[in-house]
């Protein structure tokens, strides 16, 4: 399909560059993901980051887990990388001497927790410690720079990574804005965010890179068909990159008519 998206005919048809791989704190190589649905870990609970709770597998997407704290509802589910500090075997918390905790809005009475835990533990399949990946290191500096294209979690819609581009630089922080859709989706992060990917990342793991928001496609390697919004008026036309200039032909030049908005929900 001649609208599938490539990074290469991308990069090339917008005049960009891709973030080098040690920008990030990813590992070069992506962590194998050995877990399997249903199994049981310990997690950090994300609004409640002082507890770790129990957690199962509730699906497996490239290098990531899609995780569900028992006792607590289906809708706070949450990915986290296998090699995420944030989750490890079901047993370091008592190693450790802590105490697993009760999910933040966990459903039954807390005085039922410690029955629950038993009930929940005895007879279920925990993810083996050999699965947990070791964090790869924070690079030592904020090297990005503006322009530079990446893979971020759509933080709005964290299943998704999604082509980006950074729009802005401040001291450890970037700002991350995704290609085609309008700025309601951006967000200011530390450089070393575990939802941020080089170019390519999906592509290794197997996960589902997003395509481009609606406000571009590829047609080739030099043509960006793009929208652009002028007021509220919406302009359709054709990109064509040639070298670094970019040169916008209207729809009607360019054989197209559709008319099209940026996404916002
Ligand atoms: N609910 C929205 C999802 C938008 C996702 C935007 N990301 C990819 C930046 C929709 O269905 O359009």
């Amino acid at each position: 399909n001649a609208y599938d998206f490539h990074w290469d005919q991308y990069l090339k048809a917008t005049g960009s560059l891709s973030a080098p791989s040690d920008y990030f704190r990813q590992s070069k190589i992506p962590p194998a993901n050995d877990f399997k649905v249903g199994m049981k870990l310990e997690a950090r609970d994300p609004r409640n980051v002082t507890s770790v709770c129990i957690a199962t597998v509730i699906g497996i997407t490239g290098a990531r887990l899609r995780l569900r704290l028992d006792g607590s509802d289906n809708r706070n589910d949450f990915w986290r990388l296998v090699d995420s500090c944030d989750i490890q075997p079901v047993g370091t918390c008592e190693k450790e001497g802590d105490l697993l905790q009760p999910p933040l809005g966990f459903q039954m009475n807390a005085s039922s927790w410690p029955m629950f835990l038993l009930r929940t533990l005895s007879g279920s399949e925990m993810a083996p410690a050999a699965f947990f990946k070791k964090e790869p290191p924070k690079p030592p500096l904020n090297n990005f720079k503006v322009g530079m294209k990446l893979e971020a979690v759509d933080k709005k819609n964290p299943f998704l990574i999604c082509p980006a581009t950074i729009g802005g630089v401040r001291g450890d922080e970037v700002h991350i804005t995704f290609d085609g859709w309008s700025g309601a989706f951006d967000y200011w992060c530390k450089y070393d965010s575990r939802d941020l990917f080089p170019v390519g990342w999906c592509c290794l793991t197997g996960d589902i890179l997003q395509p481009l928001g609606n406000g571009g496609k590829i047609i080739n390697s030099y043509m960006f068909l793009c929208f652009i919004e002028i007021r509220s008026n919406c302009f359709c036309g054709v990109m064509v990159n040639v070298g670094n200039i970019g040169i916008l032909f209207p729809a009607s030049i360019a054989g197209r008519t559709t008319r099209n908005t940026a996404k916002t929900q």
